[in-house]
C-alpha cells in the first residue's frame, strides 16, 4: 500500500526519552534517520535511565537535556535554540500503583507538564504562522477508556472513562492536546497503546518484576486472583507504529496501537516463570513455587483490549512479534543484561548522568 507522507521531521523534541518506551524509540529513530536532529528532554526521575541510551549518546544527531517539561522557560528556550518541527511527547509518570500513593505527582507532570509543552508549541508554531508543517505527537494509553468486562474492545470512538489517577491524568492530557488542536489549530496527533513490554522496562511493572524475582528466587506478587486481562505489545512493535504514525498519520486523528495478545495475568506469569526456568536450565516448576496471591490493587481495571483496524487499514502497520517471540526476547534480554537490572536495584543507575555529563564538563570536555 502506497501511503502519502504527511509529515517530514527535521528537528525533533522527544520528551521522556530516558524512560522505557522513549529510549527504545530513540535507539530506533536516531540511527534510522541520521539527518534528523533529536533532542531528548528528560527530568531523570527514578524512571529515567540514561544508560539505556549508551549506544547513541555520541551520535551527532542526538542531544540530551536534563529538565522538566513543566519548566516553560526551559522548553521555550529549547524551541528557540533548536527550531523544532516536531514534538514526540512520552514524558509522564507512568505507574498505576504510584498514582494511588501520590496522585498529585501525576497531575503535575501528566497534566500541567503536557499542557505546558502544548502551550509553548502553540506560541512557536501557531503564533508564527508555520503550524502546518509541524507535528505534535502525544503518546497515550488505552487506560483512558476505562475497564472492559469479558467481551468487547476499545476503538478510537470509545468514550473516555478513566478509573485510576494515572488514567485520569493521561485522559486529561489527551483532552488538552485535542483542545489545543481544535481551539488553536495546533497540529496534534494522538496514539493510545496497550501494555508494552521489552528491554529497559523498569522492574516495578509486571513483566520485568516477574523476571527479576524469578531470577533471584524472590516471591512473585499476583494481585487478587490473577484474573485481570491485559493486551500485550512488544515495545519494538510499538516504536515501529509510532514511526509510521509520525510520518503518515493524519492531524487531529487518534490511532490505537495493540497486538491482540490478551492474556489473564496468572497465565502470563506462569508462562514467564517457566521460560525463566528453562532459560536458566533449572528444574521445572522452580519459579512457580514463588507465586503469591496478594491484596488486589484498588480500582483494578479488569480487562483492556483494542480494535486496531484503523492503524492496520489506514497505515498498513502490523506487529512483527507474536507474544511468545516477544516474551522470549525479553527474558533473554534481562538475563543477559543482569548488570542493568543490578544497577537499577542498587540505585547506581541514578549516577550515570553525573558520570557522563557533569564530570565530563568539570574536566573540560563537552
Ligand atoms: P517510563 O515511566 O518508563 O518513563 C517516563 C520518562 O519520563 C522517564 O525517563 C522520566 O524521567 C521522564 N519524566 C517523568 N516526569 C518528567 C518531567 N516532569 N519532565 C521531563 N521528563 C519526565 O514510562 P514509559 O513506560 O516509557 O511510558 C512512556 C509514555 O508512554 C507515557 O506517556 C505513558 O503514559 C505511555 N504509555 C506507556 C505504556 C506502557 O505500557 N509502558 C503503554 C501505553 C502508553
Ligand atoms: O506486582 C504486580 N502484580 C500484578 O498482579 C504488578 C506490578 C502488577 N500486577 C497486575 C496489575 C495489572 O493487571 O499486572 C497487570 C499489569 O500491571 P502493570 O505492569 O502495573 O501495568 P498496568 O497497570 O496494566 O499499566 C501499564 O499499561 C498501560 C503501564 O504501567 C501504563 O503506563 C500503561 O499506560
Amino acid at each position: 500500500m502506497e501511503k502519502p507522507l504527511k509529515h517530514t521531521p527535521e528537528s525533533v523534541l522527544v520528551t521522556g526519552g530516558a524512560g522505557f518506551i522513549g529510549s527504545n524509540y530513540l535507539l530506533r529513530m536516531v540511527r534510522k534517520y541520521p539527518d534528523v536532529r533529536f533532542v531528548n528532554l528528560d527530568a531523570l526521575t527514578y524512571a529515567g535511565n540514561l544508560a539505556n541510551l549508551h549506544e547513541i549518546e555520541e551520535a551527532s544527531n542526538y542531544r540530551f537535556v536534563r529538565g522538566d517539561i513543566s519548566d516553560s522557560n526551559l522548553v521555550d528556550s529549547l524551541f528557540e535554540q533548536f527550531r523544532f518541527t516536531t514534538v514526540v511527547h512520552f514524558a509522564a509518570e507512568s505507574h498505576v500503583d504510584r498514582s494511588i500513593e501520590d496522585p498529585l505527582a501525576f497531575v503535575r507532570t501528566n497534566v500541567t507538564g503536557s499542557t505546558t509543552l502544548l502551550d509553548v508549541a502553540r506560541h512557536h508554531w501557531v503564533e508564527n504562522g508555520n503550524a502546518s508543517r509541524m507535528r505534535f505527537h502525544h503518546i497515550s494509553t488505552d487506560e483512558v477508556f476505562g475497564s472492559l468486562g469479558l467481551d468487547g474492545r476499545f476503538s478510537e470512538d470509545t468514550p473516555y472513562a478513566p478509573r485510576s489517577p494515572y488514567a485520569a491524568s493521561k485522559a486529561s492530557s489527551d483532552h488538552f492536546a485535542r483542545a489545543y488542536a481544535e481551539t488553536f489549530g495546533l497540529p496534534v496527533i494522538i496514539s493510545n497503546a496497550s501494555n508494552n513490554f521489552g528491554p529497559f522496562q523498569f522492574p516495578e511493572k509486571l513483566i520485568p518484576l516477574v523476571i527479576s524475582n524469578a531470577l533471584d528466587l524472590k516471591p512473585i506478587p499476583v494481585y487478587g486472583r490473577g484474573e485481570n486481562v491485559r493486551d500485550w505489545l512488544y515495545v519494538e512493535d510499538h516504536c515501529a507504529a509510532l514511526d509510521t504514525i509520525l510520518h503518515f498519520g493524519s492531524d487531529l486523528r487518534t490511532y490505537l496501537v495493540g497486538a491482540g495478545n490478551e492474556v489473564p495475568n496468572l497465565d502470563l506469569v506462569r508462562s514467564l516463570v517457566d521460560l525463566v526456568d528453562r532459560t536458566l536450565d533449572r528444574s521445572e516448576g522452580t519459579a512457580r513455587k514463588l507465586i503469591r496471591f496478594v491484596k488486589d490493587r484498588p480500582g483494578h481495571d479488569f480487562r483492556y483490549a483494542l480494535d486496531v483496524s484503523r492503524i492496520q487499514e489506514e497505515l498498513g502497520w502490523e506487529p512483527d512479534h507474536t507474544l511468545e517471540d516477544g516474551l522470549k526476547k525479553t527474558v533473554d534480554w534481562y538475563l543477559s543484561n543482569k548488570g542493568w537490572l543490578d544497577s537499577v536495584r542498587d540505585d547506581s543507575y541514578l549516577h550515570y548522568y553525573d558520570r557522563m555529563y557533569t564530570d565530563r564538563l568539570n574536566s573540560g570536555g563537552n
